[in-house]
Parts: structure tokens; sequence; C-alpha cells
């Protein structure tokens, strides 16, 4: 068993590169080159441009804007409206997927896959299911849904599955979050010019807009996602660019919403697709995915992922892409102008992503269908126009076995289960393992790739030294591609752990990093954390677990760390939130928090240092327990 190098996939990368050399691409590390160094205002968080009087930036000569401000203010209204953004972009994912559920028939499109979670998320609702077609119900909890988006009092439904401890912790510090939309408009109107300038009152804001967002629109995304697509259950797959196949019409889903993924691989399913793509010449048809998207269909389907966030020009620079159709998020404009240089078909199809240089087909729940097969029969139909001399796919893969729910982990860990002593169907295998030191304790590693960090050597390298301390890793978003393209979610990487964790790994059958999901399934993280809490009587601050994003980028990412912390989980990152420009507001973020949710976060760029420390901040907790 052998780990694909990081060495390997930029080898393999600069070779793609010499390909859009030939035909004049421009690629993001060409981008990068040239917008660095950054602005230092920028960087520090120092500069706002909120209201027309400025931009005003903080120097030591001037250290207050025109109306007055100081940087503390100005770097924490910047930090809050980020974490808005990034609330409002997963919850109206979230938002999205409610409409389709609410759109879902027997006969239709969307159908309802998993009814018995929407029966239990009904039952923790309140909602009547005696008696009740299972239609009907959905399209009832679909109205529910968003209208969690808008509720006129009351917090998150969903606020209730954490430990009655977090929920208080939530109430007294007046945090939990009201209506999903109400905080992200909050958040606006706090960092309006002349509100907020006080960094508690806009830290405090910062965690109830992202705790809007976990424990209310990502995590709507990702139960209501289930129910319409399936709960996800462990799922052979592979990842990296050589998932493509040369002979076959290549489609690459990349976005984030799994209402367009689903179909498009239903319909690449299609005997007549597939008889089509025949007749114009290729052997079949290949979906495989980018981003967290492909984290979807990967995890229900088996779809392969080609790569994750940095490699989304590759896959084009392949030359072998016929279609790259995306939904949501995380794509890069650049795609437009790339695909123009090969015979690609770069397909939007939503209205909230609109670029220059694509395809547009819009695509809704009602004609969902019709729409995937127009996209379908384009790419079959775009195979023709290849250019064999540009043809090159690196010879590069890894398997990966992906699909970790909660429920499945449950299910997994039932296996390592002493059947006399513990109780199945809860965590409680999982703790015993933890609390008998067997595994020290678990990192979520989630979040993007970022040029600032050579791209994925920290998720890799960190998740390599975790696993060699028996720390178990639970992964997501790019972070778990990242992870599936090296091979660490191959079962046999567990030659690479410490012996506790590659104990675990043969008694239960899993490989040592497990894939969760997107990163709106980071709320199933939260859910697990709570059970965990629930099942041994712990706080979840008390847990021997953290978080990591050490080369994140996205607006979500930072709403997704905010929402952790203020879960009582201490959440290290690779990468510098912008607010280095004011020594309060970074105290409040990497302490002062604490005094109020029990966790906070810790910012190290070196990145065997930020290892270390969470493998020290676990060994504290432990400690703390006494195990
Ligand atoms: Ni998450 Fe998913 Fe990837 Fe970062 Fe983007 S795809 S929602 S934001 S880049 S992990
Ligand atoms: Fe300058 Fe104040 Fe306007 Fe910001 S809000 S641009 S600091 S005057």
């Amino acid at each position: 068993f052998k780990l694909t190098t990081v060495e390997e996939f930029e080898a393999a990368t600069e070779k793609l590169l010499e390909t859009g050399k030939k035909v004049g691409a421009d690629a993001w590390q060409y981008r990068a080159a040239k917008q660095t160094p950054h602005c230092k205002f920028g960087e520090q968080g120092v500069c706002c441009r909120i209201c027309a009087m400025g931009p005003c930036r903080i120097t030591p000569k001037a250290p207050r804007g025109i109306c007055g401000c100081d940087v503390h203010g100005i770097v924490g209204r910047n930090y809050l409206k980020f974490t808005a953004g990034g609330a409002a972009t997963h919850s109206d994912h979230g938002r999205e997927i409610c409409h389709t559920l609410y759109c879902a028939k027997p006969e239709g499109p969307y159908k309802v896959k998993d009814p018995e979670k929407l029966i239990r998320i009904a039952k923790e609702w309140g909602v009547e299911t005696e008696g009740k077609d299972i239609y009907d119900l959905a399209h009832e909890m679909a109205y529910l849904g968003m209208s969690e988006y808008g509720k006129v009092f009351g917090t998150q439904n969903f606020l209730k599955r954490a430990p009655q401890h977090t929920q208080e912790i939530w109430e007294r510090e007046e945090i939990a979050p009201r209506a999903i939309d109400r905080e992200v408009s909050c958040s606006l109107h706090m960092s309006h010019m002349g509100c907020s300038s006080l960094p508690e009152a806009l830290i405090r804001q910062s965690l109830r807009a992202g705790l809007s967002d976990g424990w209310g629109g990502s995590m709507a995304g990702t139960e209501f996602s289930d129910v319409l697509f399936g709960t996800p259950k462990p799922i052979e797959t592979e990842a990296n660019l050589g998932v493509m196949v040369a002979e076959n019409v290549n489609i690459v889903v990349h976005g984030h919403d799994p209402s367009l993924s689903e179909m498009i691989c239903e319909y690449a399913d299609d005997p007549e697709m597939i008889a089509y793509a025949k007749e114009m010449g290729a052997k079949g048809i290949t979906v495989s995915g980018v981003c967290c998207t492909s984290n979807e269909v990967a995890m229900r389907r088996g779809i392969p992922m080609a790569g994750n966030f940095l490699q989304q020009e590759n896959v084009v620079l392949t030359g072998a892409c016929e279609a790259i159709v995306v939904d949501v998020q995380c794509i890069f404009p650049a795609l437009g102008p790339l695909s123009k240089c090969f015979h690609t078909k770069f397909v939007t199809t939503s209205p909230i992503a609109q670029m220059p240089d694509a395809e547009y087909i819009r695509f809704n729940a009602e004609t969902a269908g019709e729409n995937a097969k127009a996209i379908v029969k384009m790419a079959i139909e775009n195979f023709k126009n290849r250019k064999p001399e540009l043809v090159h796919i690196p010879d590069m893969k890894q398997k990966a076995t992906v699909g970790y729910s909660v429920e499945a982990i449950v299910k997994t860990l039932d296996g390592v289960a002493n059947s006399q002593v513990d109780e199945m169907g809860t965590t409680k295998p999982l703790l015993e393992c933890i609390t008998s030191g067997v595994i020290r304790g678990a990192v979520a590693m989630v979040g993007c790739n970022n040029p600032k960090v050579r791209p994925d050597t920290a998720h890799i390298e960190l998740m390599k030294k975790m696993i060699a301390n028996d720390i178990i890793i639970i992964a997501s978003g790019c972070s778990a591609q990242a992870a599936a393209r090296a091979g660490l979610m191959d079962k046999e990487a567990k030659e690479l752990c410490g012996a506790g964790l590659k104990r675990v790994c043969e008694l239960a059958d899993i490989p040592p990093v497990l894939h969760m999901g997107s990163c709106v399934d980071i709320s199933r993280m939260m859910i697990l954390a709570a059970e965990l809490a629930k099942d041994s009587g712990l706080n979840i601050s008390q847990l021997p677990v953290v978080g990591c994003a050490p080369e994140w980028m996205s607006e979500k990412a930072v709403s997704i760390g905010n929402y952790v912390v203020a879960t009582g989980i201490d959440t290290f990152l690779g990468v510098d939130p912008y607010v280095s420009g004011s020594d309060q507001i970074a105290q409040l973020l990497t302490e002062g928090v604490r005094d109020w949710v029990e966790a906070a976060y810790t910012v190290e760029k070196d990145i065997d240092k930020l290892g270390d420390a969470m493998i020290a901040r676990i060994e504290e907790k432990r400690t703390a327990l006494g195990i």
C-alpha cells in the first residue's frame, strides 16, 4: 500500500499546465503569482469601505476612520460581514433542498428515498405522522423547513438536538439563533455604518449567525438531502483525475446542490443515453465530481471524485472533459474562458451562479428530468469535438470507502462493540475506544484549498500525523477529497496508524479517515458530537475532539468555524481570517469566546505546529477527564 504524494499531484498538474500553455490557457497558479504580495490593509482586515465617506484604512498615523471608528470596530465588522456571507450561502443551499423536497412526487424526478428519516425528523419537530401519506408529510416538513428561515418567534428547531448544557450556554449568551434569514440580516444591520463597533457585540453576533448556519440552514441541507436522496452508507469509490476515462464521454459535476448532480448521474446511467454515447463513438459515460457536490454523489452513488477546489481547472486541462456542469458556490469564473481553449462545454444551471462564457441551462425542480437529459445529451454530442492531441489524463487514482453519516458510523461501530457490555446502536462503542485510550481522540478535518498553503499538503500531512497518533479523522468538503486522492480513505491506510487506531480499523473494517460528506454535512459532525456528549454524560467541550481547517478560503468556512467553536469544539485554522489588525478581535476569537462557549480558535500557519497544538489539546482534555 502506498499513498499518492503531493509531489506526484504537483507533477501531474505541471504536465496539465503544459497542455494549457499550448492553447494559451490561464490558470490560478499564474494569477496567484500576479496577485501577491496581497494588500496588507486587506490582509489585516483594517480597511473599511462600508460607507462612501471612505474607504478608510487604519494606520498608526490614522488610527480612526472618518466616522471615528477604531480598528477593532472595523476588523470586527468585516469579520461579521464575512460570516454573514457564509451563513447566507450554506443556508440558502439548505433552503433550495427544502424546495426540492416540496416538489417531490412519487412519479416525479425527485422522490423520498429515506421515509424513515423523514418520519424521525417530523416526530422531533412535533409533527403528526400517523396515517399520513409520506409525500404529504414531505411537503409539510419542507414547508416547515422553509419557515425556519423566517420564523417570527423562537429559535431554530434543530437546537433541541444539542445537549441541555449546550442549549443553556446558547440561551445564556444570547446566541441561540432565531430565524436564519434574521440572523443574516441582523448581521448586515449591525455591521452597517454607524451601528455596532463594540468587539464583543460583533463577535457574539458572528457566533449566532454561524449557529444559524450549522444548526439551521446547513442541518436542513443535510437532513433533507438524506430524505430525498438517501442517507449515506459506506460505499466504494475512487479519487483523483485518473477517474476520468479517455474513451468515455466525461461529464464533471461541480458545485454543491445534489438536486442537480443527482439528476445528471441518473441520466448518465440511462441505457438510452449510454447507447447514444456509443453511437457518437464513445465507449460509455463517466460522471465524476469536483468540490462538495462530488462528495454528495460519491457518498450516495459511489460516483468518483476527480478533484477538489484547486483542481477544478485541471479537469478541463485534461482535454477529455466534454462538459463541466455547475450549480452554485466555489466555481472559478475562470472555467468559462478556460473551457473556450478546449472543446469543453461549461454549463451553468442556477440563477444564483451565472457567469460569462458559459452555456446557461436553467435547472429547476419541476423540469429537472428534461434539464438533466438535455445536459447529458449536449455532453455526448460534444465528444466528437475533442482534440485528441490535447487529451492527457494523469494516470493517478486511489481507492476510497466513503459515506460515513452518523447513522452509518453508529452502525459500523457496532462491529467493535462488545455485545455483552456495550449498548448497540449508540455512540458508546466509540466512547469506549476513546476512554480506554485505544483511540486518543478525534479531529474533524474540513475546508478548502488555498494557494496560500501548498495545496493539499496541510490536509494530508496533518491527517497522517493524527492517525499515527491514534487520533481518528472525520473529514468533509475538500479536505475529505484531499484525503481520498492521497489514499487515506483506502482501508489499507490502517498501516499508517498507531497500533490502537489500526486495531479499531481492522475490527470495524473502516479506513482511518472517515468521509462524512460535503461542507453542509459538518452539521453531521455537530450531531455526532452532541450524541457523544449525551451518551457519555459529558459536555461537548470536555470531549477529546477538535476541529481543523488548515487550508480554508471561503466565507462559508468562517461561518462553519464560528458554529463549531460556539458548539464547544476548539477549532484550529491554518489561514488567518483577516483579523490580525485588531489585537482585541484576535484576543476574543482565540481566548475571550472561551468564557462564553467553552471553546476558541487557534490560528497557526506552521502546519507542523498546528498539528502539535491539536494533539496537545486532545491530551489536555483527556488529562482533565482522568482518562
Ligand atoms: Ni466547503 Fe464545498 Fe471546497 Fe471550501 Fe468550497 S467546495 S462548501 S467552501 S472549496 S471545502
Ligand atoms: Fe470610514 Fe467609518 Fe465610513 Fe468605514 S464607516 S468607510 S471607517 S467613515
